[in-house]
Order: C-alpha cells, then sequence, then structure tokens
C-alpha cells in the first residue's frame, strides 16, 4: 500500500536546485503546487505550476504574510491517509503528498550592518515553519523535504519505487525538518535574547552579547565583567536541566561580582569537596586544588588544607562541605586574602565575621544529595566534544593490592583521600597526602615524572615531612621513573590505575623500593 507522490508544494526563499528538482517531479507525473516567487521561477522556466493562491482561492495577503496557512494546504498535507478521504472530499481538500521548502533567510538578514528589528521581524517565516511541521509529523504518509542536498536521493529513490519514498527516508527527512525549525526557532530567540525595546519607536537597541538563553537549556545568570582575559566577553548561564547544589545554583550573599574564572576555580572547589563526607576544605588556585584536607571540624580541615601551600592558597578559592561557622570564618579573615568562600550554608555568626572583609564573595549552594548525570562539553575551534561526567570512583573493595608490601589500614584511608584528590587535578596529576591532608601537587605538567617531582619540591618548600606519605597519579605510570621519583621524596605507599605495558616493570620498581602500591582500573584524566 505504498502510494506514489501525486501533488508536491513547492515553497522556498533558497532557490538553489530547485528547478531541477521540480522538473524531475514534474517528470513523474507530479502536480505542483507553489508560492508567489517561486511559482513565477517555475513558470518562467516553462514547468507547469499550479500558484498555491489559485489552488486555495485565498490570495496572497498582507505582503506574504499569509499565504500557505490555509486548510486546503494544511489539510491536504496533515490528511490521514485511509482515514480523512470524506472530510478531504467534502472540503475540497487534495493530498499534499510532499512538501519542499526552506525558510525566510532570517540568519542572513540579522547579520547584516543596519538591521533594524522590524527587518529581522519580517524576516520570521511562519507559514515555512509550519508547513515543515506538518509534513513531518504526517511521515507516514508525507514527505518533507528541507534540504536542497536531499533533492537528488528523494528523485533517485522515487524512480526506484514507482514513484514513492521509503518510510525509513520519510523518518530520516522529518528528523532533519524537526532539526531545521528547532535551530530556526533557536536565532530568532537567540537574536530576540540579546534586545531590549525601545518604546518610543520601532527600534530596539543591543543589551548584550550574550543572549537570555543558550540552546534552550541554559539560561542567564549574569553577565560578566569579562571573560578569562579582559578582552573577552562573557557571560554565565544556568542549565536548567540540573537540579543539583552547585556554583550556578549558588547564592552570593556578599562581596564583589564574580569573575569568570572565579566561577571556573568555584565549581573545582566545590566539586573537589563534595567527594568527602566528614569535614573538609578544598583550596583551589587557578583551576586545581592547592591544598585539601579532612580535619576533625572544619576549622582543622581549613587550617590543614592552607598548611599544604601557604603561597598558592594566597587568593585562592576556598570549599567546604559543612555549614562555614564562625570560628572557621575567623581563620580566614585573619589569615589570608581570599577570592571567594563557598559552602552548603553560611552561620550568621559567620557572614558577620566575614562582612568585615566586604570584597570577599560568599556563596551559599545548599546541600548536595546524588549527584546528576549530566554531559561534559568541550569547545574545540570548529566542533564540540561532548562526554558523560564522569561520575566513576572505585572504593577500597575495587583496588588491588600489586606490590609484595601490603598497605597498612591507615595507608588505605589515606590512599583513598589522596585518589579523590587526584580525580580534581589536570593532568597529568600526582597528589602527595599523609593524614587526610595534602603534603604536595604536581598539577598539568606533560609529562608525569615533573608532576611527581613538583609535588615533592612543593612538600619540601613547606616543611612538610613526605615520610611515609602516600601518592596517588591519575593515569598510570609510563616509565619506572616516577615511581624512584616518589621513593626518593620518601613516599611508602601508591596509588595508581595500572594497565601501562610496563606494569611489571613498575611494580618491580616499587618492590624494589620496598613500597606498597594498588591498582584502581580507573583513570581519572582532567584536561
Ligand atoms: O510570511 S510567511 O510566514 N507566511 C506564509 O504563509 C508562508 N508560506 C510560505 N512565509 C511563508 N512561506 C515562505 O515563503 C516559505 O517558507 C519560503 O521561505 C518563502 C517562499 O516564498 P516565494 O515562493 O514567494 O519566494
Amino acid at each position: 500500500n505504498v502510494r506514489p507522490i501525486r501533488r508536491a508544494l513547492l515553497s522556498v526563499s533558497d532557490k538553489t536546485g530547485i528547478l531541477e528538482f521540480a522538473q524531475a517531479l514534474h517528470a513523474q507525473g507530479v502536480e505542483l503546487l507553489s508560492t508567489g516567487g517561486t511559482a513565477k521561477l517555475l513558470a518562467d522556466n516553462n514547468i507547469p505550476v499550479m500558484e498555491v493562491s489559485d489552488y486555495t482561492g485565498h490570495p496572497e495577503i498582507m505582503d506574504g504574510r499569509v499565504k500557505t496557512l490555509h486548510p486546503k494546504i494544511h489539510g491536504g498535507i496533515l490528511a490521514r491517509r485511509g482515514i480523512d478521504e470524506i472530510v478531504m472530499e467534502q472540503n475540497a481538500i487534495k493530498p499534499i503528498d510532499l512538501v519542499t521548502v526552506n525558510l525566510y533567510p532570517f540568519a542572513e538578514t540579522v547579520a547584516k550592518p543596519g538591521c533594524t528589528l522590524a527587518d529581522a521581524v519580517e524576516n520570521i517565516d511562519i507559514g515555512g515553519p509550519t508547513m515543515v511541521r506538518s509534513t513531518a509529523k504526517n511521515h507516514k504518509d508525507t514527505t518533507i523535504v528541507v534540504n536542497a542536498k536531499d533533492y537528488g536521493r528523494v528523485i533517485a529513490e522515487m524512480q526506484a519505487n514507482n514513484g514513492s519514498t521509503t518510510l525509513e527516508t520519510r523518518f530520516d527527512l522529518a528528523i532533519a525538518a524537526f532539526e531545521h525549525t528547532a535551530a530556526y526557532d533557536g536565532m530568532i530567540a537567540n537574536y530576540f535574547g540579546t534586545m531590549v525595546p525601545a518604546h518610543s519607536n520601532d527600534e530596539c537597541h543591543d543589551d548584550s552579547t550574550f543572549p537570555r538563553t543558550f540552546n534552550s537549556q541554559f539560561v542567564k545568570k549574569q553577565d560578566l565583567r569579562y571573560g578569562e582575559n579582559s578582552h573577552q566577553k562573557a557571560a554565565f548561564y544556568v542549565d536548567t536541566q540540573i537540579d543539583e547544589a552547585s556554583v550556578a545554583s549558588a547564592i552570593q550573599l556578599q562581596g564583589k561580582a564574580l569573575s569568570y574564572n572565579n566561577i571556573a576555580d568555584t565549581d573545582s572547589a566545590l566539586e573537589c569537596v563534595k567527594e568527602f563526607e566528614g569535614p573538609a576544605c578544598v583550596i583551589v588556585k587557578h583551576a586545581n586544588p592547592c591544598g585539601v584536607a579532612l580535619g576533625a571540624n572544619l576549622l582543622e580541615a581549613y587550617d590543614r588544607a592552607f598548611k599544604t601551600d601557604p603561597t598558592s592558597a594566597f587568593g585562592g578559592i576556598i570549599a567546604f562541605n559543612q555549614e562555614l561557622d564562625a570560628q572557621t570564618a575567623q581563620a580566614i579573615v585573619d589569615r589570608q586574602f581570599v577570592e571567594v568562600i563557598i559552602a552548603p550554608k553560611v552561620s550568621q555568626a559567620a557572614r558577620d565575621i566575614i562582612a568585615a572583609k566586604a570584597n570577599v564573595r560568599l556563596l551559599e549552594c545548599g546541600e548536595w544529595n546524588t549527584k546528576t548525570t549530566t554531559l561534559d562539553y568541550k569547545r574545540v575551534n570548529g566542533g564540540l566534544l561532548i562526554q558523560d561526567r564522569d561520575q566513576g570512583m572505585v572504593n577500597l573493595e575495587d583496588v588491588k593490592v600489586v606490590s609484595k608490601r601490603q598497605p597498612t589500614a591507615e595507608q588505605l584511608k589515606d590512599l583513598m583521600f589522596c585518589w579523590k584528590v587526584a580525580k580534581f587535578v589536570k593532568s597529568n596529576a600526582i597528589v602527595y597526602a599523609k593524614d587526610g591532608m595534602t603534603i604536595g601537587v604536581g598539577a598539568g605538567q606533560m609529562s608525569r615524572v615533573y608532576s611527581a617531582k613538583i609535588a615533592g619540591i612543593k612538600a619540601a618548600d613547606e616543611g612538610l615531612v613526605v615520610e611515609n606519605s602516600v601518592m596517588a597519579s591519575d593515569a598510570f605510570f609510563p616509565f619506572r621513573d616516577g615511581i624512584d621519583a616518589a621513593a626518593a621524596a620518601g613516599i611508602s605507599c601508591i596509588i595508581q590505575p595500572g594497565g601501562s605495558i610496563r606494569d611489571e616493570e613498575i611494580i618491580a620498581a616499587a618492590d624494589e623500593h620496598g613500597m606498597a602500591m594498588v591498582f584502581t582500573g580507573m583513570r581519572h584524566f582532567r584536561h
């Protein structure tokens, strides 16, 4: 019961390839209907065509604003074949089996210098998308073509199928159709979203480079003074599909306006501190933790996190996983210059203390429960990389001891702490830790051995004893040099994914130094 295409409606702004397509449809015995400009082009080229207005008996009105918005058009497209025949007959509606539409050139119009709001508004296509959606909705029986590149494919399929298209093709073209109208409305929303109307006249002025919503999923929270650098414009958007306490959901209680880098660093700090149970503190500088610690209470956690690297902590971002109390707030204020403090809650007493430092940005993000499964996006020039958020985390039961020496219970606890921190350090990541406190962090180096060396240097410079500390590496060691560097620094126990072709050599190195080593089987690259 595959019906051949007998009637087609062609209405295109971009007329590329339409003559050849119309000619081929005509050659297959398809009756053609068309709107003003398209109809004229076909007629001028001796292709038989009927104007939509002649077919509907209704003229195009209002300078073309209403030309195809007619029951004889939409009834002809939307009619359920085998169900609606009587209604069609009663209303003199003939079936329209194929629709080819491309829309008023909104993007090109608004890109032109000096384009007014009125120009833009006139270029919002209404009838076109309506036909596109009608036809795509009824894809079971109708064929929608919105891209000139599909003309050849449709003709070839009709020639091979006695004048019909396959359901597979019609469904594929329907997806393309909805993509087309979604992108089109997205463009309009983005354009309108950057405008404020001036009520005195028809003009409106460009208020901001960044629209109110982005891809309909992200809603602008605030414009930022600038981006990563002062010559870059920037804005901050909230993901409406995520309902998890985050830097985006946080309320700013006081302080200067957040900068682009503040927000990025606060996110790093908060997401890292979320990994821990019991009082914990993370201090971040330039997207990397420079101090992470657990404590009997927040004050102790902060104190120890600060001790890892007081030099880097200066001007840092501090995140807590519990309500910020007065003592901890006082310790921060007394001790250091801080850009941002974030906690799930901030006590009134802590607020009063931090109020003394009017510039400090104080954020309350609320309690987090479960983590949302979301996507991570990374922009590359000309494209977008999309992946799952890194939600992976191994437990003690999942790790495998590979060395001769067994880690002690204390070391195992430190290994897990250290591993959690390493997940939030830029690769190559090496973290030294002891007693639930980072001792040294080596971040973002191009070779793993240098990250290991830097972690050791940092610890030594701050006078922290590495002896009996543990080390975490976000990915496997390609060579034994990283193990040797760690041993030289005084590391006694290592956690790493394993999986190198030289694992045997690496394990032998650990055994040689009398170190314990465990494999997680899971890697945490972070770039
Ligand atoms: O102004 S519209 O929104 N009103 C309509 O009823 C309508 N029907 C088709 N624009 C409408 N169109 C659009 O006209 C099509 O999407 C196509 O882009 C254009 C083709 O016009 P012409 O054939 O006169 O060049």
